[in-house]
C-alpha cells in the first residue's frame, strides 16, 4: 500500500473527527476542488479578462511542506504580459468578522520562479475591511488591507525566500508591515503608498472595523512587469478568529475508487496482451475475470458508492483478483514486472480503503449508531494494519469496516 495514500485517507478521517470534537479545538481540514469548504479560485478578481493569462490551480506539489501538510498546494502563474492576478479566496463566512478578532493569519509561500520585476514578489494578503463594521459599502468606508511580505523583511529590497523551498508569513505578527488601497483618515495608512505601517493605528482608530473579505493573491491588474512570470504555491493558510485556528491543508481532488480499478484493469489488459508464457497468462486472465465482475455497474451507485444489497461483491472479487497477482508475484518463473504487479495490488487495495472511508465520513456525518461507526473503524484499522502484505485480509477488513459504516446509518 503505498504510503502517502494512506496518511491522506487517514488524515480525511482525523479531519472528520476533528469536526464533531468541541469548536475550541484547531483542526486541519483538507480543501479540495470538489469539497472546498467555500474557499475559490479566480483568475482576475472576478472579473472577466478576456486577455488575462494569469492561472491559479490545485495541483499534487510541490511537497515538503512544514507541519506535516500533505504535497499538493495551489499554483499560481502569471504568465507573461498582459499579466492578471489569480486569487485564493477565503469562504464567505469570514464576511462580517471583526477585524480585531483576526487572531492568526498565516500561510506558506513556495517559488519555483521568481516574478521578472523582482525576487521579493510573492503571495500577498488582501483584507478588504469596511471601517464602521455596518457593512454598507460608502466610497469612504471601504479599504483594502495588503500584507506583502517583503515590506516586513527587507523593504523589497532582495529575496525574501530562496527558490524551491517554504517559507511561512505570519501576517498578525508584531510588526508585520501593511499597506491600504485607500487613504485611512486618522491612521498610518496613507494613500499613494508611502505609509507602510502595522496594523495598531488602525485597530485603535476602527475598533469596529468588520471583514468584506480575504484573499491570497499574486500579479497585478496590468500586464507585464513587474509580475510577469512569477510561479509559486501557496498551502497551509491558517486563519484564527478569537483564538479558535483552522489551518487549511489544499490538495487535488483524489481519483475515484471506481476510477482507479478501471484504470487498473485497462493495463491488467495491455499487460495480458503482451504475455506468452502460459500460467503467467492463465493467472492474469483470471485477476482480469475478476476485476471486471468487481467493476459489475450492478454493483455501484457512482464512482465511490457501491449498492448497499450486493455491493460487497466488489471487495469479495477484488480480492479474488489481488490473490491471483500476489500468486505471480511469488512465481519465481513468472517473467512478469513484479514492481509493476505489487503497484497494481496497491491500487485496487488503496480503492477499497477508500469505499470504506467514504462511506464511515457519510456515517459520521449523518450521525449514524456511535457504535457501528466504531466497529466500522475498527475493521479500517485493521485493514490498515494488513495492508502493507496481507492483501486479501486487508480488504476482507475494508469489506467488513464499509458494511458496518453503512449498517450505522
Ligand atoms: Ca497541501
Amino acid at each position: 500500500m503505498n504510503k502517502q495514500a494512506l496518511i491522506s485517507i487517514t488524515v480525511i478521517l482525523v479531519l472528520t473527527f476533528a469536526f464533531v470534537t468541541p469548536a475550541h479545538a484547531s483542526s486541519t481540514p483538507v480543501i479540495r476542488p470538489s469539497a472546498n469548504g467555500g474557499w475559490g479560485i479566480l483568475p482576475n478578481g472576478g472579473v472577466a479578462v478576456t486577455t488575462n493569462d494569469a492561472i491559479g490551480s490545485v495541483v499534487s506539489g510541490p511537497g515538503g511542506q512544514p507541519g506535516g501538510l500533505l504535497p499538493g498546494s495551489v499554483e499560481y502563474h502569471t504568465n507573461s504580459a498582459p499579466g492578471g492576478k489569480p486569487q485564493l479566496y477565503a469562504p464567505a463566512a469570514l464576511t462580517g468578522v471583526k477585524f480585531t478578532d483576526l487572531t492568526a493569519l498565516t500561510y506558506l509561500s513556495y517559488i519555483s520562479a521568481y516574478a521578472n520585476g523582482g525576487a521579493w514578489l510573492t503571495h500577498t494578503v488582501n483584507v478588504k475591511i469596511d471601517l464602521d463594521g455596518d457593512l454598507v459599502g460608502t466610497p469612504t468606508d471601504r479599504a483594502t488591507m495588503v500584507f506583502e511580505p517583503c515590506y516586513t523583511v527587507n523593504f523589497c529590497t532582495g529575496p525574501i525566500q530562496p527558490l524551491n523551498t517554504w517559507a511561512t508569513w505570519d501576517a498578525l505578527a508584531p510588526g508585520a508591515i501593511w499597506w491600504s488601497t485607500a487613504s485611512i483618515p486618522g491612521t498610518a495608512f496613507v494613500v499613494p503608498f508611502n505609509s507602510f505601517a502595522p496594523l495598531t493605528s488602525l485597530y485603535t482608530a476602527y475598533p469596529n472595523a468588520r471583514i468584506v473579505f480575504l484573499e491570497i493573491q499574486a500579479g497585478q491588474s496590468s500586464g507585464g512587469p513587474p509580475w510577469n512570470n512569477f510561479v509559486g504555491n501557496l498551502d497551509g493558510v491558517t486563519i484564527g478568529v478569537q483564538g479558535v485556528s483552522t489551518t487549511y491543508d489544499f490538495e487535488p481532488d483524489l481519483p475515484s475508487p471506481k476510477a482507479i480499478k478501471l484504470n487498473v484493469l485497462q493495463e491488467l489488459q495491455a499487460l495480458r496482451s503482451t504475455v506468452t508464457n502460459k500460467e503467467d497468462g492463465h493467472k492474469l486472465d483470471e485477476a482480469i475475470k475478476h476485476l471486471t465482475k468487481s467493476l459489475d455497474p450492478d454493483l455501484w451507485v457512482d464512482e465511490t458508492h457501491l449498492q448497499a444489497k450486493h455491493g460487497e461483491k466488489v471487495f469479495n472479487e477484488e480480492k479474488d483478483a489481488v490473490v491471483k497477482l500476489v500468486e505471480l508475484i511469488k512465481n519465481k518463473k513468472s517473467t512478469i514486472d513484479k514492481d509493476m504487479l505489487q503497484g497494481f495490488i496497491d491500487r485496487l487495495v488503496g480503492a477499497d480503503k477508500i469505499l470504506a472511508s467514504t462511506a464511515i465520513m457519510e456515517a459520521i456525518g449523518a450521525e449514524g449508531d456511535a457504535k457501528k461507526i466504531e466497529k466500522a473503524m475498527e475493521e479500517l484499522i485493521k485493514g490498515d494494519a494488513r495492508a502493507l502484505d496481507k492483501y486479501a485480509s486487508a480488504i476482507e477488513h475494508y469489506r467488513n469496516a464499509w458494511k458496518h459504516a453503512l449498517k450505522a446509518v
